[in-house]
């Protein structure tokens, strides 16, 4: 008697979680359409939108550092989501956000490239700074705790889901937006890294 209450009891859990997983699976396809549709709201110059992508935020860099919003003031800055184990995308993008910084000289400090983790479970400083010692000195990879990074993503509209592959392992599906933030921390727009890492330098310049 006692088994069977149990066993009908485990397979409505069943059930309800499994529908649990459908519908978040749905409400996370629904928030990234929205936010891809806010993002291009965005695009439009003079929108009340492109001042709601960014914000506050508190997370530690890859020595351990605090790092703020307000550290970033009176910079541009580029920021990118991604992760240490993604097996092109973010390796690719870092390179080529690598190439516009040295093609940036020394006025590379005058600006800030940051690479957000999706995976700060994996990604913790000491793997960033490891993983980050193949690019441009000057990119700085942050995480932060659960809390943290879910403000991070929701105030840049983020999308980031794991995807379970074999022996326990998984990958990140995840916004690959390199977006281009003013010096005052405003959204400007996403930042094109199809051109020489020259031009793109150019670009970059005229927002210091
Ligand atoms: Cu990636």
């Amino acid at each position: 008697m006692f088994l069977t209450n149990l066993r009908m009891k485990l397979s409505e859990m069943d059930r309800s979680s499994r529908f649990a997983l459908i519908a978040s699976a749905f409400l996370i396809t629904l928030v990234a359409v929205l936010g891809g549709l806010f993002l291009m709201a965005a695009r439009e110059p003079g929108t009340a939108t492109a001042s709601a992508i960014g914000g506050p935020f508190t997370l530690v860099d890859q020595d351990g550092k605090t790092i703020t919003e307000r550290d970033l003031k009176g910079r541009p800055f580029l920021v990118f989501f991604g992760y240490t184990h993604c097996p092109d995308v973010c390796p690719t993008t870092l390179f080529e956000i690598s190439e516009v910084l040295r093609a940036l000289g020394n006025d590379a400090d005058k600006t800030e490239a940051l690479f957000v983790t999706v995976d700060p479970e994996r990604d913790t400083p000491p793997v960033m700074k490891d993983y980050l010692s193949s690019f441009d000195p000057h990119l700085r990879g942050v995480s932060g705790n659960a809390a943290q990074m879910a403000a991070v993503e929701k105030s840049y509209r983020v999308y980031a889901k794991k995807v379970p592959g074999t022996n326990g392992e998984y990958s990140m599906d995840h916004t690959a937006l390199v977006y281009l933030m003013d010096k005052q921390g405003l959204f400007v727009a996403p930042f094109n890294l199809r051109r020489t890492p020259e031009e793109a330098a150019k670009d970059l310049r005229r927002y210091f």
